[in-house]
């Protein structure tokens, strides 16, 4: 029998499907087919509320005519051109547009495919950029724990989840991690940025430069707010103290914002929310609207600089066959459209307080243990049940999803992210269906 003619399994079957235990989805699989503001729906034409924007992605809410039709256009006009060498008008301007979102001098913008893309690319400047300068022996990365910077090898080894590191063995060489900045004993509950710990948490990296001295070390990592792990918001102080101890030692920043970017925090970036200046912000998500795979590092002039002057020839020898895909492009350009003409930054800031003091009510629903906020994110956790972390939680997601909401979980915790477009009574009943779905489950 020739491969073609292998006899089909069962449907769901040859999907290896990503971050999923698969077995379990499928033999119980949820689907969703079609997608339209902030609801999905089920084959059978459920409507669930999507409390997550996707994957913290569509920071626009669903299939927005705009973004669809501007690829569309662009399908049909030009669906592929190298930017090896070759350039496409739509790369040169949504760079442009990106260079002027982005905060202070971070003007220019290397395009990728994904946030994994994002960070290993900008680890990859931050090495060059220091050999350019005479400095090659600046090559550790410090990360921190219960970091998430994607998938790649740089990724995996500047991130904190033991679970996304074991199975891959010695990683990438000279990494070193930040204590993380969840401290409950003293900030359960906080609104807002927790009162605790900033100058401790943050000054856990002088201790790490005084171990391998600041003459090895590239670059620090961090996503501003954590969102993976469970929406870990930096504690007062601590981005400000981490950018004057890099700046101490020559020390590149990088934030990571493939979450809090594209209005996620009421601004279009962490970095101007928090007032703290990065070497780099790696983004991705809410860059399209997640229409179109796309991830972008935006770097500050004088890195860009400093690689292109440094000698005649191909300056980063780095690059995707998709940067810059011109329906990403096209994709990217009409959602930074729509986030304008529509005020979306704006309007998920006015809307931040009141989804605070909602999500805060879930203070004393059954098993809630923690609430943490910033923006538009919040985490929710619950109490692990004795001896299945993790299983709680799971039972609430699918809970929700039974009852017509979509809701993610990452540990024990709970994550509402909704998209900018929102509304107050969306979140309500967000947090209402949350409640119900608490008190139904053991
Ligand atoms: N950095 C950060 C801060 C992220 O949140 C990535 C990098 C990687 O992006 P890509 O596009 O390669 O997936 C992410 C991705 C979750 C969840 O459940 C979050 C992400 C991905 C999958 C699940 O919180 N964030």
């Amino acid at each position: 029998m020739t491969a073609h003619a292998k006899p089909p399994t069962n449907d769901l079957e040859a999907f290896w499907m990503p971050f999923t235990p698969n077995r379990a989805f499928k033999a119980d699989p949820r689907l969703v087919e079609r997608a339209e503001g902030m609801y999905y729906y089920t084959p059978d034409h459920r409507a669930i509320l999507d409390a997550t924007s996707g994957l913290w992605c569509v920071n626009a809410g669903h299939c927005r005519p705009q973004i669809v039709e501007a690829i569309q256009r662009q399908a049909a006009r030009m669906g592929y051109a190298t930017s090896f060498n070759l350039g496409h008008p739509k790369a040169f301007e949504l760079a442009s547009r990106l260079a002027h979102l982005l905060p202070g001098d971070l003007d220019h913008v290397f395009f990728t495919n994904s946030g994994s893309e994002s960070v290993d690319t900008a680890l990859k400047i931050a090495l060059a950029y220091h050999k350019a300068r005479g400095k090659g022996s600046k090559t550790r990365f410090i990360g921190r724990e219960r970091g998430y910077h994607g998938v790649g090898f740089g990724g995996i080894s500047v991130g904190g989840i033991v679970g996304n590191r074991k199975q891959y063995g010695a990683l990438l060489p000279g990494v070193d991690h930040l204590p993380h900045t969840h401290d409950p004993a003293r900030n359960a509950f906080s609104k807002g940025l927790p009162e605790h710990g900033g100058e401790d948490f943050a000054g856990a990296l002088e201790g790490i430069v005084g171990l391998h001295d600041a003459s090895t070390i590239a670059a620090v990592i961090v996503e501003p707010v954590a969102g993976s792990t469970g929406v870990l918001v930096p504690p007062k102080g601590y981005l400000e103290r981490l950018r004057a101890i890099c700046d101490r030692h020559d020390i590149l920043l990088i934030f990571d914002e493939v979450i809090t970017g594209f209005g996620r925090l009421g601004a279009p970036f962490a970095a101007e929310y928090f007032g703290v200046q990065p070497d780099m912000i790696t983004m991705a998500k809410g860059l399209t609207n997640a229409a179109v795979p796309m991830g972008a590092v935006g770097v500050r002039g004088g890195i860009y600089e400093t690689l292109v002057n440094g000698g005649p020839g191909i300056e980063l020898a780095h690059g995707y066959t998709y940067s810059g895909h011109p329906l990403a492009c096209a994709a990217g350009l009409a959602t930074l459209d729509l986030y304008r003409d529509e005020g979306l930054f704006e309007r998920a800031a006015a809307l931040a307080s009141g989804f605070e003091a909602v999500v805060h009510s879930l203070r004393d629903a059954p098993h809630v243990i923690d609430i943490r906020n910033l923006g538009l994110m919040a985490g929710v956790e619950l109490a692990p049940r004795p001896g299945a972390p993790g299983a709680r939680a799971q039972e609430a997601f699918q809970r929700a999803f039974e009852e017509g909401l979509l809701i993610r979980v990452t540990g024990d915790t709970i994550a509402f992210s909704p998209s900018l477009i929102t509304d107050p009574a969306q979140i309500e009943e967000m947090v209402a269906v949350t409640r119900a779905v608490l008190e139904t489950i053991d």
